[in-house]
């Protein structure tokens, strides 16, 4: 018998006689479960092809989550677009000085878009958005608590730590005590945006006006503190080396051994569109690729690893399954526009549970719905679905 640890494909690759030596070495630590230094992340980078990065990272892929792949029936809403903020690779935020451009929606209008979900078997809605000078902590938590007096089955994820920084201090409360209001008023988790690249060189050079590394691990450490949990990105593909990618995703294992609560790490890929830094060309496919398998042989503690298809298009998405991949975020139903107005191929971002479901049989996997917290919900594996549930929008 063939045991995941002795995988034919790894071994295979491990006996090729020009394989590079330090590169054999951290093969092999992987497959005894060892953990890989930052020295080790960064030869991976450097060193691996894709062909050796891509069978680690499968093999670490199925011995965790076999072939189940995750996905969940949510919507976004995003109360603005106008920001205090000047980060040079965002498409989407109007300055305040600018806000006739963008938008700003009232908590009614907001209520009017979860109402139109209200006999759908949606399980989350995820809020995030630019950081709104007049729009403040008291706000949101009027928001949150009417989002869930009106529906309480719904799990309510919101604001990235940028969002939560200027909140709190506008509020004149402690990370904690704002963590505590926002809680109590029912927020359940938080998403993992504002993170980017958190060495402070690469920051000054693409968002030096927003939440520093350890302002942004601080608040979720806070909300890990209160037994909340939350996911982590790296926006990745623009001006950062492969050691800065190692020293982002070294900060968060530390603090994921420290809190352990974090559920996923979300690679995000620049896009060049319509914003200050149009002038960088996009990563390759093979680079992102690359980049997955590395996420998940050196994010060892973080158990779920996410391509967001609406970034990255569903065909690359369909790819990363077979890189280390088993999330795939959720339906959307066409409410961001976060990554449309960055270039992405999918300008109006919406899936149905059978098209979702059937993109990740036609990789070979598994898909299961699950919950925010990654509760199964059902396993679509022998589900089959009709022509017109495929082909309605
Ligand atoms: O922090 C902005 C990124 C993030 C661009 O936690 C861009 O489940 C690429 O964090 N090219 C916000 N990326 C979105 C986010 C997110 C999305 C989906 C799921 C979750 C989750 C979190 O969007 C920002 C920034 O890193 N972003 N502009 C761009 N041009
Ligand atoms: Fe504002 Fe977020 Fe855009 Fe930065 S990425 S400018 S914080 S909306």
């Amino acid at each position: 018998m063939t045991t995941r640890k002795d995988n034919p494909a790894v071994q295979t690759l491990l006996q090729q006689a020009n394989l590079d030596a330090q590169l054999k070495r951290i093969a092999e630590k992987i497959l005894q479960q060892e953990r890989i230094t930052p020295d080790e992340g960064l030869i991976l980078f450097e060193k691996g092809d894709i062909g050796l990065l891509g069978a680690l990272a499968n093999h670490v892929r199925e011995r965790r989550h076999g072939d189940k792949t995750y996905f969940n029936r949510n919507f976004h809403i995003e109360p603005t677009n106008v920001c205090i903020f000047t980060c040079h690779f965002c498409s989407y935020s109007r300055l305040y000085k600018n806000r006739e451009d963008g938008w700003e929606l009232s908590i009614d209008q907001m209520m009017d878009i979860v109402k139109k979900y209200d006999n759908q078997p949606v399980t989350e809605v995820h809020i995030v958005g630019g950081v709104h000078p007049k729009m403040q902590l008291d706000f949101f938590v009027e928001l949150i608590q009417k989002i869930r007096a009106h529906r309480p089955d719904l799990h309510v994820k919101g604001f990235t730590a940028v969002e939560l920084d200027y909140m709190f201090r506008k509020a004149k409360v402690s990370v904690e005590e704002g963590m505590r209001i926002l809680n109590e008023a029912g927020l359940q988790s938080m998403p993992g945006g504002g993170a980017e690249i958190f060495h402070p060189d690469v920051r000054a050079k693409i968002c030096h006006d927003k939440v520093d590394a350890d302002g942004w691990l601080a608040i979720h450490k806070a909300a890990h503190n209160r037994g909340m949990h939350t996911n982590a990105t790296m926006l990745y593909g623009h001006v950062e080396t492969y050691a800065h990618r190692i020293d982002h995703m070294e900060r968060l294992r530390q603090l994921q051994d420290e809190t352990g609560g974090f559920n996923t790490f979300i690679p995000l890929k620049f896009r060049n569109k319509g914003n200050d830094m149009s002038h960088i060309p996009e990563s390759s496919i093979v680079e992102d690729l690359k980049l997955y398998a590395v996420a998940r042989l050196y994010m060892d503690n973080f158990p779920h690893l996410k391509a967001y298809w609406p970034m990255l298009g569903r065909n690359t998405a369909q790819l990363t399954l077979s890189f280390g991949v088993n999330d795939l975020d959720g339906t959307i139903d066409d409410t961001t526009k976060i990554y449309s107005m960055a270039g992405s191929e999918e300008q109006n971002p919406s899936m149905n549970t059978a098209q979702l479901a059937m993109l990740i049989k036609q990789a070979g996997r598994k898909p299961v719905e699950r919950d925010t917290v990654y509760n199964e919900i059902k396993d679509y594996s022998d589900v089959v679905f009709s022509d017109e549930e495929l082909l309605t929008k």
